[in-house]
């Protein structure tokens, strides 16, 4: 098991995360400290990036990327997969997002569900045993409706298909044609697990207790809703 950690990266995307980044990455390695954390930071005005520079330190296992130009989730996971994909170190990835939304705790048991045979596992608000806590009744139903919306038109069985928590084998991205990943926001999240899907893939959902974001500001922009929209048709009918 402790071997298992030494062959994970966490991803995390990062916008003007400076307030959540440090205690994130510090309560990562405090969990784990075998594992190894990649930062991909979308040049963040509130100096996330150089905080996590300052941490590398202390933190021999610590990456980040610095990008430049045009600002997105899905260019920022693509990439970090880049960056992983040669990296003989790594045979597993994790996903998640710097605001505490996404509980440390949970890597050790999805990485344990991944070692007994599974190749992906989702991080899963919609399974018995998994919730939200502290979401305003908005954004609760906001989620679920995009989940049902998603359900609706693609049909994957996959409860929580926007999930950003994720836990899979890194060889499952070669099966994968990723440069062709259209979207850019969070819609990134649903084209990738449907991909993974329809290159024959099983995902299993573990179920994850997600909560607000602890510090900063949400992200979501009309664009990203706008994106979200369209892709799961856009999908379909490819
Ligand atoms: N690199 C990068 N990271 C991003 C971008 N947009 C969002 N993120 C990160 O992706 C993760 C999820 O974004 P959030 O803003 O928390 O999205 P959310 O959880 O739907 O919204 P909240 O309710 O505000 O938490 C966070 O770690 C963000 O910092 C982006 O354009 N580029
Ligand atoms: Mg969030």
């Amino acid at each position: 098991m402790t071997d298992n950690f030494a062959k994970t990266i966490v991803l995390i995307p990062t916008f003007n995360e400076k307030e959540n980044i440090g205690p994130l990455v510090r309560e990562i390695f405090n969990l784990y400290p075998d594992i190894s954390v990649l930062v991909i930071d979308d040049s963040s005005l509130d100096g996330t990036a150089e905080e996590v520079l300052s941490m590398q330190s202390s933190f021999p296992n610590l990456f980040v990327i610095r990008r430049s130009g045009k600002r997105g989730l899905g260019r920022s996971y693509l990439d970090g997969f880049k960056m992983v994909a040669d990296d003989q170190r790594y045979e597993n990835i994790i996903t998640m997002d710097a605001d505490f939304s996404h509980n440390p705790k949970e890597i050790g048991p999805m990485l344990e569900k991944l070692s007994k045979g599974s190749s992906w596992i989702v991080g899963s608000r919609y399974v018995a045993g998994g919730g939200v806590e502290n979401w305003s009744l908005r954004r609760k139903l906001l989620s679920r409706f995009a989940n049902f919306y998603v359900g609706f038109i693609l049909n994957t069985g996959i409860a929580d298909m926007t999930a950003g928590f994720n836990c899979f084998k890194k060889s499952v991205l070669r099966g994968i044609d990723l440069e062709s990943i259209s979207s850019d926001g969070y819609a990134f999240l649903v084209e990738l697990k449907y991909r993974a899907m329809k290159a024959g893939l099983h995902l299993s959902e573990y179920p994850i207790t997600f909560s607000e974001r602890r510090e900063g500001k949400s992200k979501m922009s009309s664009g990203v809703i706008w994106e979200s929209i369209w892709l799961p048709w856009k999908l379909r009918f490819r």
